[in-house]
């Protein structure tokens, strides 16, 4: 198995796919599609435009959907939801199919939406994605980063490195091993660093700011917990999860 790390979805090599694709937006579109599905959402459709979204939702019944829209940190107007896995309870979601789309996670997953495996991490469900990757056993795994309009984000980056940072310890191997390119290695060190102080490391992040700066605290605590869910997000179908 070889791990690439991208830290944009826009760094990823478009001439060639990986064979298990994972889309990370710790900050909060990965945090919050693996809660709605731990809080048994039938499943968790994704959609980088808003209309198309609107759209595809109007088929459903509405006690049976719930739409969620985020653009820079807010909700959009006119849906449930923004983009808070806080929002995700059981009382909330259960049953009912989470359509969202927000800034920058919904992309990622729309980027690697042709793998073979697709799947959403975060790293209250970091755990899970290691097991199915052991488990699994792909030739060629891609951790792809949402960043934020193009740019990198250090909660992206320090999940992808949690992962292989576990994905090393599970196989017993070491991490040259399984690092494909220099930003897996980047990834872990960046993990090591600060993988007892998660939380400390959003409030460094440009994106962790701008949602402390909007009042959303408590979002960053919970989305800083590690290996809490054990949800593993498998798109079954393009764009649902
Ligand atoms: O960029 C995204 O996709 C979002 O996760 C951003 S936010 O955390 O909802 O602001």
């Amino acid at each position: 198995m070889k791990l690439f790390v991208f830290h944009t979805p826009e760094l990823t090599p478009t001439a060639t796919i990986a064979d298990c694709a994972i889309a990370v937006d710790v900050l909060r579109a990965t945090s919050t599609i693996a809660t709605a599905l731990g809080s048994g959402a039938e499943a968790v459709q994704a959609f980088s435009d808003l209309d198309k979204l609107l759209a595809v939702s109007e088929t459903w019944a509405p006690d049976k959907r719930i739409r969620a829209g985020e653009r820079g940190g807010s909700q959009v107007e006119g849906f449930d939801f923004g983009n808070s896995p806080l929002d995700c309870t059981p009382e909330r979601v259960s049953g009912r199919r989470l359509f969202i789309s927000t800034t920058n996670g919904t992309r990622a997953l729309q980027r690697i939406e042709a793998a073979p495996t697709v799947l959403a991490a975060a790293l209250i469900n970091r755990r899970a994605v290691v097991q199915h990757l052991v488990q699994q056993q792909p030739d060629v795994v891609w951790i792809v980063g949402s960043g934020w309009e193009g740019s990198y984000s250090l909660e992206d980056t320090v999940c992808a490195g949690a992962i292989a940072h576990s994905l090393q310890a599970e196989l017993g191997i070491a991490l040259e091993q399984i690092a494909g390119n220099d930003e897996t290695i980047a990834a872990v060190s960046l993990y090591r660093q600060w993988q007892d102080n998660l939380l400390g490391l959003f409030h460094h992040s440009t994106h962790g700011k701008r949602l402390l700066k909007l009042g959303i605290t408590e979002d960053l605590t919970y989305c800083s917990q590690q290996d809490t869910l054990d949800v593993l997000p498998i798109q079954r179908e393009l764009g649902v999860l």
